[in-house]
């Protein structure tokens, strides 16, 4: 079959159940199967959801591309700068030993981590790359703890849905899905090159979400929480809520 033939007969078939109650039926069954993004009524609408429901049934359980040692940027890109304030400074001239992670919402037991907490779970380390949607990138080796873990010891309730994240940084929060947040990729980032997480890239804690672009990744983690609905953390300025790779 040509590509434009399949693709006549792909929008057929969506024009087929776009009918008033075959849009309900497919709509509910896409939503069964968590294949609905948070922000779908959004101004995305329908595009979006089709790119994260496809996705999702693509790459559930597919791996980021990882590299090799060689393949790591000697200059990795720092993008904008660390959070201003007293606060910040102080928690850095003491190496972070007072900085916490806050892990809450659907947990059967809400913890607050330090880094030592953080760094007793065992590690784990891989070069991704990291692709900014502005259009530059680089590889690097990040090394810390699988979000799943961490997740996992506080004990995950039933009803969870997604997993939101929050910077010390002002306006720097953002969320995934169960499928990126019990992904083993995902990571809670301590480490950058063999080295600490440099406060450029994050440091002390960042989070990795290898499979999605950059903002994702959000930098100064300070809170975890597990949701089963985002209605009460809107998503920072404008960009896409699910912007897989
Ligand atoms: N707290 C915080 N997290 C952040 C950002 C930020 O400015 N502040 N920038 C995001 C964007 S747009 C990208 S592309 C990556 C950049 O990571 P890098 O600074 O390690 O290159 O971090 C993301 N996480
Ligand atoms: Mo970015």
């Amino acid at each position: 079959m040509s590509k434009l033939s399949r693709r006549k007969l792909i929008t057929g078939g969506l024009a087929a159940t776009a009918g008033v109650s075959g849009l309900a039926v497919a709509a509910r069954l896409a939503n069964r199967y968590g294949l609905i993004p948070p922000d779908w009524r959004g101004i995305y609408g329908a595009g979006e959801t089709l790119t994260y429901a496809s996705q999702r049934l693509l790459t559930r359980h597919s791996m980021a591309r990882e590299f090799s040692r060689s393949q790591i940027s000697s200059k990795p890109f720092a993008n904008g700068r660390p959070p201003k304030g007293d606060d910040f400074k102080r928690l850095q001239a003491a190496g972070f030993a007072d900085w916490r992670i806050a892990v809450d919402g659907m947990v059967a037991r809400p913890a607050s981590l330090s880094l030592a907490d953080l760094k007793s779970y065992p590690s784990r380390s891989q070069i991704t790359h990291l692709a900014c949607e502005e259009g530059w990138s680089f590889i690097a080796e990040w090394i810390g703890v699988p979000l799943v873990d961490v997740l996992n010891a506080a004990g995950i309730l039933p009803q969870a849905r997604y997993v939101v994240y929050f910077s010390l940084q002002k306006g720097w929060s953002d969320s995934i899905d169960m499928a990126d947040a019990l992904h083993p990729q995902t990571l809670l980032t301590y480490g950058m090159n063999g080295g600490e997480l440099p406060v450029g890239h994050g440091g002390p804690v960042r989070m990795r979400v290898p499979r999605q672009l950059g903002y994702k990744s959000v930098k100064y983690l300070t809170r975890i929480t597990v949701t089963d609905s985002l209605k009460d953390f809107s998503p920072e300025g404008s960009y896409s809520w699910y912007a897989g790779i």
